[in-house]
Formats: structure tokens, C-alpha cells, sequence
């Protein structure tokens, strides 16, 4: 996969040289370039923002450098696929880890930071014609720039690039997490200042750890995002787990979780 990523602060995409996307880079994997917008400027100040039309606060990156700039990364304009071009956005699609799968199938992707209120809406359009535009949201949170965004959406994508993790298993277990939380994960030693790891952990019955993995799965999302539960197909679940979630206040009807009602009775 080939990844350009165009800023007005080039040295803040530095840690993608770094771990596991630099290994990446390093076996061959992954080609990344990282452009600095003021290179495509024409102007003695190498200018990239002016006022807003219509007026308010801040400033907003002006259409030229970045048309000039993506230009140079579009590559071949007929025959292969189009560039995806994600731009990171509060106002993007929020990007998820099937994002992540969907974007990292690509042959290559182009990251365009913006900065100040964000970029002249018209580079959108126009980019359109040279590439597949998608605006990102890493969530809803206001950061100063596209900048971070990219590195946790380049991060998250890099590693499952075929070959990227060590582990392939570890891959696997993730993906067919079922859109619950993660269990919680426990080393060595087995007590610590006077904490100890649940002995299911340490009884070598691997049908109760993963039943014990799995329900703790249950309750974490159930305490942390109870909205994770709504799209839970629980539908061929057994006795052991419909009596997991009973304990947490979920009752299975039709094959989905449904919250049972707060007794708001009278006290006897
Ligand atoms: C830029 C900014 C005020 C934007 C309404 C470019 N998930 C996510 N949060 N924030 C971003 C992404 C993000 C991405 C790119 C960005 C924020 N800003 C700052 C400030 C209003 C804005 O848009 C500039």
C-alpha cells in the first residue's frame, strides 16, 4: 500500500517512522510520503490560510496550494482506481475499525490534513474528479487539526496490513469480537500487592476461562457501552450467558437484549 499524507506540519506525522508502521515500511509493506503543503505555494510568505467569506472567526486554508499539492500525489489519471483521499473532519463519517478493514484492502490512500476552521469547501469537489473523497471523524471531539487523526487512523489501518502484526491470531481474536469489549487481561505474578488474578485464570479449564472471558465481555459493555448491546444478536446464546446477562438486567426477547424495566414499584 502506498500512503501520502499532506500537512502544513510534516514533522508532527514523524511517529508513523516509528514501531509498527516504520517495520512495515522498513519489510517493504508499506510506501509512505509525507508532503508539506507550503512546498505547493507560489508566494514570498508561502501563504496557506485566509479570512472566511461571510465572516467569523478564524481562518481557512486556502484551494490553491492544496489543489497544486494533491495534483502531485494523484498519480495515473486513466486506467488505475482512484486514490481514496480521506480528510480528517468533525463533521466526517466517523471512522470505525470497519473503516479500517475497508480502507486497508485499498492499493492506496492520501490523508490531507487540514488546520484553522479547515479547508475551502471547493478542494472537496474538485478532488472528487481525481480521487474518492471521504471526510473522517476519529469522534465526536474537536481537535486542532487533521494531523492526530491521521496518526490514529494510518496506526489503525497499517496493522492489518497482511504481514504488519507479528500475530496473525491476535487478528483474528479481534475481528470476531462480536462488537463487545475487550475481556480484561491479567500477567504475572498471580498475586500482587494483595490483588489476585481470578483463579478461574489459573485452573487450566479452558472451557471456564473462555465462558469467564466471554461474561466479563458481557458485563464490561453492559457497565461502559450499553449502546454496543443494542446490535447483539443473542439470538442461539446459552443458558449460561442468557443467565449472564439476567444478572445484568437483560432480558433476551426476539433474539436481541432488551433492557428489563427499573422496578419502580411501591416499597411494601
Ligand atoms: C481539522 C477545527 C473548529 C475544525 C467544525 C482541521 N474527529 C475530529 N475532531 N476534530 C477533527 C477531527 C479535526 C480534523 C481536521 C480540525 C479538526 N480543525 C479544527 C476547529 C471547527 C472545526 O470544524 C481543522
Amino acid at each position: 500500500m502506498r500512503i501520502d499524507v499532506v500537512s502544513i506540519f510534516p514533522e508532527y506525522l514523524a511517529p508513523l517512522e516509528l514501531s509498527l508502521i516504520g517495520k512495515a515500511r522498513q519489510d517493504g509493506l508499506l510506501e509512505l510520503n509525507v508532503l508539506d503543503l507550503r512546498d505547493f505555494t507560489t508566494d514570498r510568505h508561502r501563504t496557506v490560510d485566509d479570512t472566511p467569506y461571510g465572516g467569523g472567526a478564524g481562518m481557512v486554508m486556502k484551494p490553491e496550494p492544496w489543489a497544486q499539492a494533491l495534483t502531485s500525489v494523484a498519480g495515473p489519471g486513466a486506467g488505475a482506481e482512484k486514490p481514496v483521499l480521506i480528510v480528517p473532519s468533525p463533521a466526517g463519517e466517523r471512522f470505525t475499525q470497519a473503516t479500517a478493514h475497508e480502507l486497508a484492502g485499498e492499493d492506496r490512500l492520501v490523508f490531507a490534513c487540514g488546520r484553522y476552521e479547515g479547508i475551502d469547501e471547493r478542494v472537496l469537489e474538485w478532488a472528487a474528479e481525481h480521487f474518492t473523497v471521504r471526510p473522517m471523524s476519529l469522534g465526536d471531539y474537536v481537535l486542532n487539526g487533521g494531523e492526530v487523526a491521521v496518526l490514529a487512523m494510518v496506526e489503525a489501518i497499517g496493522r492489518l496490513l497482511p504481514g504488519v502484526v507479528g500475530n496473525p491470531e491476535s487478528l483474528v481474536e479481534e475481528s470476531h469480537s462480536d462488537g463487545l469489549l475487550e475481556y480484561p487481561v491479567y500477567t504475572k505474578p498471580s498475586s500482587w500487592r494483595d490483588r489476585n488474578v481470578p483463579a478461574v485464570l489459573l485452573s487450566g479449564n479452558h472451557g471456564k476461562i473462555a465462558q469467564w472471558r466471554r461474561h466479563e465481555q458481557y458485563r464490561r459493555t453492559a457497565e461502559r457501552r450499553p449502546d454496543l448491546l443494542e446490535g447483539f444478536d443473542a439470538g442461539a446464546l446459552p443458558r449460561a450467558d442468557r443467565t449472564a446477562f439476567a444478572d445484568l438486567g437483560y432480558d433476551v426477547v426476539d433474539g436481541r437484549l432488551a433492557r428489563r424495566p427499573a422496578d419502580g414499584g411501591e416499597p411494601a
